[in-house]
């Protein structure tokens, strides 16, 4: 087994974290405060093809379709520095343009991946109802047919990206009976008449990440845009799910990274009692739990990238990952805020919004008791 990162993904941290540092950082607190993803720093994401980090070259992509620790590192380093734009930038890729690479037709991906991997066009992954959250086979947005076409009536919530977004991959129902086997993924170009975005949330955490109510009135998609196949849309959407995780996963890593950097320094500075508080057992700790939950993300996460990239059945281990490296973020964040005491409670420090920010990750693409009922449901199908 071996631990080391390629010199191609060592190069990829760097160069991430420093572009990071230099354009994320500096504009983050702001961007939170007016919940919108800061406009030099989108251009810059473009120029360095973070759009197309999962696609390949041939469509304009940075090549990392088969990378996914390299994807990872990717997500990663953004997130230490802003979690709204790696939370932006994981599902860009990971559940709008990857997958219609992985999935699509030769002509759906002449159609679409050009424009998402520079980044002209933000893709938003539109499962999300107000009655079908977990439970992602109540969808009631229909996809009748007509002629060559399909009819989308309905709509979605909790869309990250929707309000942004141009490419959408939209989850109908297209039956009546059993919803899970009458499901179909609709590939919407963001332009189409009938289509609106509705509500824009105002959320606790990655406020700088846009979440949109997304309006569909008889919006007429052509019948090319299918998704995979028809009435296989659910099985479309977990696996989806599967790949977005690790996404989801990088991002948590990062997050939990930044409050336990922000946590050492502080540690190292703040003197109480005539000494740092670092020399504190009860921080000292605290650091060490948040050191050893964040490193167990890390591998857990780069584990599911791993697998997916050599052809391995990875969704259970995209779930643990994603579970892991929420529930580790969130750790690192309340250890964070805890160990800067009241300064931990002002806008002054980060570490108030890396506590919001990491509570996100417990709940969307599936909250901690769905990945749980993920992993269990693998387990005791296959045996442990
Ligand atoms: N890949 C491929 N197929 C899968 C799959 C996966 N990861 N997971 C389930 N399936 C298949 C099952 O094998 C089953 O197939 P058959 O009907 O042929 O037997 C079918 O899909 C239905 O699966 P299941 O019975 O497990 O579906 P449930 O309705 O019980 O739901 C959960 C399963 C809860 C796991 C699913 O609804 C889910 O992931 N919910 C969370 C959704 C979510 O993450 N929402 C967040 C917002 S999206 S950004």
């Amino acid at each position: 087994m071996d631990f080391s990162l390629s010199e191609k993904q060592k190069m990829l941290k760097n160069i991430t974290r420093k572009f990071a540092e230099e354009f994320l950082v500096p504009v983050a607190k702001e961007s939170d405060a007016k919940q919108e993803l800061d406009e030099t720093a989108f251009k810059k994401m473009q120029e360095m093809n973070y759009f197309g980090a999962c696609l390949p070259e041939e469509y304009g992509g940075a090549g990392l379709q088969n990378d996914t620790i390299g994807f990872s590192i990717v997500v990663e380093e953004i997130s230490r520095a802003d979690a709204a734009w790696g939370i932006t930038i994981a599902v860009h890729n990971g559940v709008a343009a990857y997958p219609i690479y992985k999935f699509g037709t030769e002509d759906q991906k002449q159609n679409f991946l050009e424009d998402l991997a520079k980044g002209n066009k933000v893709g938003a992954f539109c499962l999300t109802e107000a009655n079908a959250g977990s439970d992602a086979g109540g969808v009631q947005l229909t996809a009748v047919k007509d002629g060559d076409e399909y009819i989308l009536n309905g709509t979605k919530i909790f869309a990250t990206s929707g309000g942004i977004a141009k490419t959408l991959l939209v989850v109908a129902k297209t039956g009546e009976k059993d919803s899970r086997r009458q499901m179909t993924v609709f590939i919407v170009d963001g332009d189409t008449p009938g289509y609106s975005v509705g509500v824009k949330e105002d959320k606790l955490g990655v406020r700088a990440s846009n979440t949109s109510e997304l309006v569909f009135e008889e919006v007429r998609v052509p019948q090319e845009n299918i998704l995979g196949n028809l009435g296989e849309g659910f099985k479309m959407a977990m696996k989806i799910l599967d790949f977005g995780r690790i996404g989801i996963a990088a991002q948590c890593v990062g997050l939990g990274q930044a409050a336990l950097e922000a946590s050492v320094k502080y540690s190292n500075e703040r003197v109480q009692f005539g000494k740092p508080i670092g020399r504190f057992q009860g921080i000292q700790w605290k650091i060490a739990d948040m050191a050893c939950a964040v490193e167990s993300a890390r591998l857990f996460t780069y584990k599911a990238a791993y697998l997916h990239d050599n052809g391995e059945d990875f969704g259970m281990a995209s779930s643990m990952a994603k579970l892991v490296a929420s529930e580790a973020a969130m750790q690192a964040a309340h250890g964070a805020v805890q160990i800067h005491g009241g300064y931990g409670l002002m806008k002054a420090y980060p570490v108030e919004r890396y506590f919001r920010d990491a509570k996100m990750g417990e709940i969307y693409e599936g909250t901690s008791e769905i990945q749980r009922l993920v992993i269990a449901s693998n387990l005791l199908r296959k045996g442990a």
